[in-house]
């Protein structure tokens, strides 16, 4: 008789225990409000039970999305310690996230959490991929690992939100490129654009003109000297293959025709005189140009855009035009003139800075803007014609100007850029003459001059980097808003090993 109480009471004892545990469990408060995500989703709906993820949860996808399903898996390991089973379909009942296929628009995502589960829809593997950018935003650093309830439907307000590293005044190593990409995806910014061509250097490998690498990608080529090094064709297709994998398309840039003299120094043929200048490895620009009248300049151009193109799956490549100081009015427009429609006979969509709207041809192109002005009356006019618009005011965008004076990187011509100046503007609306329909995106440029490792990039791009993702993104802008939401992702940068500016204008979560 003893022994049957003793159990009753030990089983009435573990039953209270167990239903306090749940209790505590389901009225803990999520760690992470649904809506601290950056950017803004445009609709939040906080409502509901919290989902706690364990190791009994599994990711259920169709195979069409497995390649999204393997980076959620690898993002919940990294944020959990658990790396869940992707299966086609969930045991019934086994709390499980589950891809699937919705009606959204392109790269959108709705993403609902309750107790039983958490579901990602998208009409595409992009929108899920974005709607995995949310949900890691939405776990916990530390267990338990709740996500709040509720629902988030989301998409962005512009097609282009870019990121762009020099490799030209300093070679950043593909390893370094791709933790770059690594965390400007976590911003669901969707285009890299590389810089591979410069005064400095030559950074891409190019077969019909070897010696643009083995002279102008040597060793001791780059700013100080100290920034040598090139992509073979490996090397850039292997950045292609890691980028769009995490739903990044590369936008390779060939400068001309000015910022030309490493390729001159390799060929002399390609200056009017037929003499090597020396190499530079000071900061001056605007003192190169190709030879506009000479033929095997255009043979020169043709085989690079054909060979850049081949290797390129993006509709997008860029080719420069900015600061051609050294070459006249009349020339340049000679040569913009024979050299856009080349990017198209190659299948891609020619991009060039705004000084590529003096050219005609131009209305074909798109115009990355990188005046600080908010009046163009040549970019109105092309714009009046059909060019599309990048925004990329340097006083607002250019990751490589300071913080501020005491900031030990970067150059401040364009002037200092906080975090706030890098956020309080609207590329909708920023330039006279450019309406929104006109703006294809933003991108947020960050020139190596000063930058000599992946922890100078990190220290120069994050926060503004941030700040740029959201206005290319979210529907508005709220900086009370976006300050507190970035003060409470600093420890997420910390957690990765990531050395951020901590800017006096946030208040940083410890
Ligand atoms: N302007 C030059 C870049 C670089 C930059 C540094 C453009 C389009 C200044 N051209 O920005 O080559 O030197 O901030």
């Amino acid at each position: 008789m003893r022994t049957r109480l003793a159990a009753i009471l030990a089983c009435a004892l573990t039953l209270s225990l167990v239903s306090a545990a749940s209790a505590q469990a389901a009225a803990a408060p999520p760690a992470v409000a649904l809506g601290s995500v950056i950017p803004a989703p445009v609709e939040v709906r906080a409502h509901g039970s919290a989902f706690r993820l364990t190791a009994r949860t599994v990711i259920e996808a169709p195979q069409s999305a497995r390649a999204v399903a393997d980076r959620l898996a690898e993002a919940v390991h990294t944020a959990t310690g658990h790396r869940p089973a992707i299966v086609r379909h969930a045991p019934a009942h086994a709390p499980a996230i589950t891809l699937a296929a919705g009606r959204t628009a392109p790269e959108g995502y709705r993403l609902s959490v309750s107790r039983s589960g958490i579901t990602i829809r998208s009409g595409g593997n992009a929108g899920l991929f974005n709607g995995v950018q949310t949900l890691r935003q939405l776990l916990p650093l530390r267990a338990p690992f709740t996500v709040a309830g509720g629902e988030i439907a989301d998409q962005p307000r512009f097609a282009y939100r870019g990121a762009f590293l020099d490799l030209a005044r300093h070679f950043h190593t593909p390893a370094e490129v791709k933790r770059y990409i690594d965390e400007i995806s976590q911003f669901k910014v969707n285009y890299l654009h590389l810089h591979l061509s410069d005064d400095q250097g030559w950074r891409i490998q190019i077969d019909s003109w070897p010696r643009l690498t083995s002279v102008g990608g040597a060793s001791g080529t780059g700013v100080d000297g100290v920034g040598g090094g090139f992509l073979t064709k490996a090397d850039y297709r292997e950045l292609v293959r890691y980028a769009a994998a995490r739903y990044v398309t590369i936008v390779p840039e060939i400068d001309m025709p000015g910022h030309v003299n490493a390729a001159q120094v390799a060929y002399p043929e390609l200056t009017c005189d037929g003499v090597a200048p020396p190499p530079r490895t000071d900061t001056a620009v605007g003192y190169s140009s190709l030879c506009i009248g000479q033929e095997t300049t255009y043979r020169f151009v043709e085989d690079v855009i054909r060979e850049l193109a081949a290797l390129t799956p993006g509709p997008f490549l860029h080719i420069g035009g900015d600061e051609a100081h050294a070459t006249s009015e009349a020339d340049y427009i000679a040569f913009q003139q024979r050299v856009i429609p080349l990017v198209a006979k190659y299948g891609k969509q020619a991009y060039g800075w705004n000084e590529i709207t003096k050219a005609p041809a131009s209305h074909t192109a798109v115009a990355q803007n990188w005046s600080s002005s908010t009046t163009n009356p040549t970019l109105a006019a092309a714009v009046a014609a059909g060019t599309k618009v990048i925004m990329s005011p340097a006083n607002l965008t250019y990751l490589d100007m300071k913080y501020d004076p005491s900031t030990r990187l970067g150059l401040s011509w364009a002037g200092y850029i906080e975090v706030r100046t890098a956020y309080d503007w609207d590329p909708g609306t920023h330039v006279t003459g450019v309406p929104e329909s006109a703006v294809l995106g933003v991108e947020a440029p960050l020139w190596s001059e000063t930058l000599r490792s992946i922890e100078d990039i990190e220290f120069m791009a994050f926060p503004r980097l941030a700040a740029i993702a959201e206005l290319g993104w979210s529907p508005s802008r709220d900086w009370e808003s976006f300050r507190t939401r970035l003060g409470a992702y600093g420890p997420r940068w910390t957690a990765r090993g990531v050395g951020f500016y901590p800017s006096p204008q946030i208040d940083w979560t410890s």
